[in-house]
């Protein structure tokens, strides 16, 4: 398999990661999205988006969006609930995480770091629907480890990618302290180095 990612890119990241801890083979091909690496005609060719991540798996078909990625890679794993609910759930979670948190969490720290922005010239909206976003992950961690109960599953590995690097964008992690916690607890579970 092939992997096209950016490593600087949570999106890229949660593909990395449940490759690795599930000892899957693949080369990764940097692909850097500030040079517009992603918008060549050859690029391009492979996913219409123009985005990474992107996957060409070893018969040649391709695979773009990060959720459908790791969905693919990690089905019959113990990333993925047996329970068709507890299924579900995860893939409540990981809608939730495209819709209503990675356009806010991701782009802000995006903005602050990549583009320089400083935190206090950052759209109030994007703030506010940050840290609207970060309150519904500590509501959600208020009684169990994971988000869909006791072990770590796809939807913790969505949401962490871009909830562990928030900070980057001016939110305060020490007002979540069940996320913090979550986020340590995630890690290990995923053998997140760096
Ligand atoms: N919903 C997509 C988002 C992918 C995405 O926004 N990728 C960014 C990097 S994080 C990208 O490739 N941007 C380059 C571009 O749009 O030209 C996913 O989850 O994979």
């Amino acid at each position: 398999m092939r992997i096209y990612g950016d490593i600087t890119s949570g999106n890229c990241l949660k593909v990395k990661w449940v490759a690795d801890l599930l000892g899957r083979r693949y080369d990764w091909i940097d692909t850097d999205v500030v040079k517009a690496e992603t918008r060549t005609p050859e690029f391009l060719a492979m996913n219409p988006a123009g985005q990474v991540p992107l996957v060409i798996l070893d018969d040649g078909r391709p695979l773009a969006q990060s959720n459908a990625i790791i969905l693919h890679l990690a089905e019959g794993s113990a990333l993925i609930p047996k329970d068709a609910y507890d299924r579900a759930k995860m893939l409540e979670w990981m809608f939730w995480e495209q819709y209503s948190h990675e356009p806010y969490v991701a782009v802000a720290r995006f903005q602050v770091r990549f583009l320089g922005k400083p935190v206090s010239e950052l759209e109030p909206r994007l703030v506010e629907r940050g840290k609207a976003a970060l309150k519904r992950l500590e509501d959600g961690l208020q009684s169990t480890p994971f988000l869909v109960g006791q072990t770590v599953s796809l939807a913790d590995v969505a949401l962490v990618a871009y909830t562990r690097e928030a900070g980057d964008g001016g939110f305060v992690l020490a007002d979540y302290p069940k996320v913090q916690a979550w986020i340590a607890r995630v890690e290990r579970a995923l053998k997140i180095t760096a």
